[in-house]
């Protein structure tokens, strides 16, 4: 027996928009199987079918404008439409209207032939709160539609088709944050599908430690006129190192002056002698090896995690980077054994690896094993700054410029030569008492350089 499903009273909108389309010809449906969705002003509806059977004609297509009373489809029912009593049932809630959805998906819908009744449903918010509506005027092979109307204030915005709100829970997906891209913004099967593509696009990023915002491309030019350079691979290995660094450490710096008044009077003294020498003695030999023994008495500074992070090395031996600035960018060459190595031997290695940096004569091998690195701004200036560890190692020094300062002694200030130490470390594994007592100790060796020689 053929049945022709008609609209059902939908709320007295007229010339509702076909939206969506669920089944074609020959398809066979099931009852409370959803066939198509229609969208008034403010509301989309979803018609579901009364009879259980094989579709042979569609009686509509999407745009076209239905009304109450309209055939949608025509129906090779397998068993009698329903009749007004059955009709007049209590209407569903909104939970026994998903699982009838639930249950159409899977095939095991109300599959004895009888006709259902869908009774009209309002949801008012994806909530699961609704206000049921008065059942339908009794029209037989007329189904009562599971509709929305537009939600609370927040979600007014928000269109989309019970079948795409039911998906959307099954998924844990905010309707909100998902732009529809269907008609007036109506939010379709595929929009979620985009939307949990790049959220798990994201996860994956942000499991794999690239999940940063990415800094847009600007055009400058439309601003003004501008040059573009390439930059060096150097730069741009060394922006790579800075981002790894700066993304997988913790770092904390700690500050701390040395007083080097007296290292540098003895260093003044010496100059004489280091250019009779054709060497040239700076602060930094001097705080290379006071690094050097301030590192054996504090071994974490200088350890490295490994195992991830279930295991630390300690290493018995004390290669020192340096880091040098050059027309080229940044280079660390390592001064290998400074705690074996005297003040004058030291400051000839300084001056050779600083040459060799700026030629670019460095081999791989002078460029690795460091366990500890020193960065030097003194000769260009600053009060202070916080450097990047230079991982895996855990822990860097920064030196700005030395300055003379006024220094209580308890009874009256006295001019000093200060030198700024910055000490950043990885939070991971070293604290901030074991750097406070490293720092402290190394401001005590740079304060009264005999005891270097300890
Ligand atoms: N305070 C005051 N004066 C300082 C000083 C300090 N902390 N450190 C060095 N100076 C002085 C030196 O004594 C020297 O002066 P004199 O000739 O009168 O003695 C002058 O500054 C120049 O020193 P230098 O730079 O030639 O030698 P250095 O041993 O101090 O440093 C090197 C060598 C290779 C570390 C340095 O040349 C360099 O390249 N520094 C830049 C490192 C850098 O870029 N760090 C940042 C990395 S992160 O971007």
């Amino acid at each position: 027996m053929s049945v022709t499903v008609i609209v059902p009273d939908i709320g007295g909108a007229e010339g509702a928009e076909v939206v969506e389309i669920f089944v074609a010809v020959g398809d066979l449906i099931e009852v409370e199987q959803s066939l198509i969705v229609v969208e008034s002003d403010k509301a989309s509806m979803e018609i579901p079918a009364t009879v259980a059977g094989k579709v042979l004609e569609l009686r509509v297509a999407l745009g076209d404008a239905l009304s109450e009373g309209d055939a949608v489809l025509v129906v090779e029912a397998e068993a009698p439409a329903q009749d007004s009593t059955e009709l007049a049932k209590p209407p569903v809630t909104q939970a026994v209207a998903a699982e009838a959805e639930a249950a159409s998906e899977v095939g095991n819908g109300s599959q004895d032939g009888s006709p259902a009744a869908l009774s009209a449903v309002t949801e008012s918010t994806d909530s699961g709160l609704q206000e049921p509506e008065p059942p339908p005027a009794a029209v037989s092979t007329s189904p009562a539609p599971s509709q929305e109307v537009a939600q609370t204030k927040s979600e007014s915005d928000v269109y989309a088709g019970p079948a795409v709100r039911k998906l959307a829970r099954e998924f844990g997906i905010d309707l909100l944050s998902v732009t529809g891209s269907g008609r007036r913004g109506r939010i379709l099967k595929e929009d979620l599908q985009a939307f949990t593509r790049k959220n798990l696009q994201k996860s994956a990023e942000i499991l794999t430690g690239t999940g940063v915002p990415v800094v847009p491309e600007i055009d400058f030019s439309k601003f003004g006129e501008v040059t573009v350079e390439d930059r060096s691979r150097l730069d741009q290995m060394t922006a790579t190192n800075m981002s790894r660094s700066w993304l997988n450490v913790p770092h904390v710096t700690q500050f701390e002056g040395a007083d080097i008044t007296d290292l540098e009077a003895f260093r003044q003294s010496m100059k004489k002698e280091a250019e009779q020498l054709g060497n040239k003695l700076t602060p930094m030999p001097f705080v290379l090896k006071a690094c050097a023994v301030a590192l054996g008495a504090h071994p974490k500074m200088k350890s490295s995690l490994a195992a991830a992070g279930k295991e630390l090395v300690y290493k018995q031996y004390c290669h020192i980077g340096m880091a040098v600035d050059t027309p080229a960018g940044l280079v660390v060459p390592v001064i290998r054994d400074v705690d074996k190595k005297g003040i004058w031997q030291l400051a000839e290695e300084i001056r050779e690896m600083a040459a060799r940096a700026r030629e670019k004569k460095l081999t791989p091998v002078q460029m690795q094993g460091g366990v500890f690195t020193i960065s030097s701004l003194g000769n260009i200036g600053g009060e202070g700054f916080t450097p990047i560890v230079n991982t895996p190692e855990v822990a860097i020094l920064g030196l700005s410029r030395a300055e003379i300062k006024p220094v209580w002694d308890g009874e009256s200030f006295l001019p000093r030569q200060i030198l700024p130490l910055s000490l950043s470390y990885d939070h991971r594994v070293v604290n901030g008492g074991d750097a406070g007592r490293f720092l402290t100790d190394l401001a005590g060796l740079l304060s009264d350089v005999r005891r270097i020689i300890l």
